[in-house]
């Protein structure tokens, strides 16, 4: 079987499709594409060529597919990481819907201040990055609770599932990892220490994660790429 997996070459939506790939050592090719050519129509491949008109994309044995949360899930089912009792699973998928929540509340509140800024006026997205992270960093400690409360109510301390790597387990990675590219690992220990202890745990049992979580040279926003 045939994977590629299409994005630009920043983490975002693409982080987690690829640390589930490579914390489980499943063969893909990693194709970058290049965020301003996917804005002037010179990239490969092109918005209008796409499924959707957005990546992330998977291709398949050369079949297009869409949609981040599909492609994770496709890829943890490669992985056989979801291979785990109807309990476990509702209690990884709670924390995962939260997690996402968290995220998606944060970025798409954000985007906006962004939009305000002219791309041509700035190309090194200084201004659209400083416009970004006022508001995505703004009570961002409040946020990150309640995935620290969602824990606390599953009762899940160390790992969601007892020597067993599952979503969960890495959406705390994927936490850790935007916290600390945007400089809010501060906050994001004070306010959800578990999530924290969790992304720490699977690191150290698992090398392929901590390798993945240590390396810098992808950013997690474009905006950060000049920062
Ligand atoms: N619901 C989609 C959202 C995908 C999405 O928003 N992709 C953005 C990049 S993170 C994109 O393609 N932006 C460029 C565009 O829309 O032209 C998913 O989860 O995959």
């Amino acid at each position: 079987m045939s994977l590629e997996f299409v994005y630009f070459d920043i983490q975002a939506l693409g982080l987690m499709p690829r640390l589930v790939l490579e914390a489980n050592k499943i063969d893909y090719v990693d194709s970058r594409v290049d965020l301003i050519k996917w804005f002037t129509g010179e990239s490969t491949p092109k918005k209008s060529e796409t499924p959707l008109g957005q990546v992330p994309l998977l291709r398949v044995n050369g079949k297009e597919f869409c949609q981040s949360t599909a492609i994770v899930n496709y890829c943890a089912k490669l992985a056989k990481i979801d291979q785990i009792e109807p309990l476990e699973a509702l209690k990884v998928d709670m924390f995962v819907e939260t997690a996402k929540e968290v995220f998606d509340k944060m970025r798409l509140a954000s985007y906006p201040a962004l939009q305000t800024v002219k791309a041509e006026e700035d190309p090194t997205w200084q201004k659209r990055g400083a416009a970004f992270f006022e508001i995505f960093k703004k009570n961002a400690d409040e946020k990150f609770a309640l995935m620290e409360k969602c824990l606390s109510v599953l009762g899940v301390e160390n790992e969601f599932v007892a020597g067993k790597e599952t979503l969960g387990d890495y959406y705390c990675v994927f936490w850790l990892m935007c916290a600390v590219d945007c400089g809010l690992d501060g906050e994001l220990e004070k306010a959800a220490p578990t999530v924290v202890r969790i992304a720490k745990n699977v690191m150290s049992k698992n090398q392929a994660v901590e390798k993945f979580a240590n390396n810098k040279e992808t950013k997690f926003w474009p905006w950060s790429l000049t920062n």
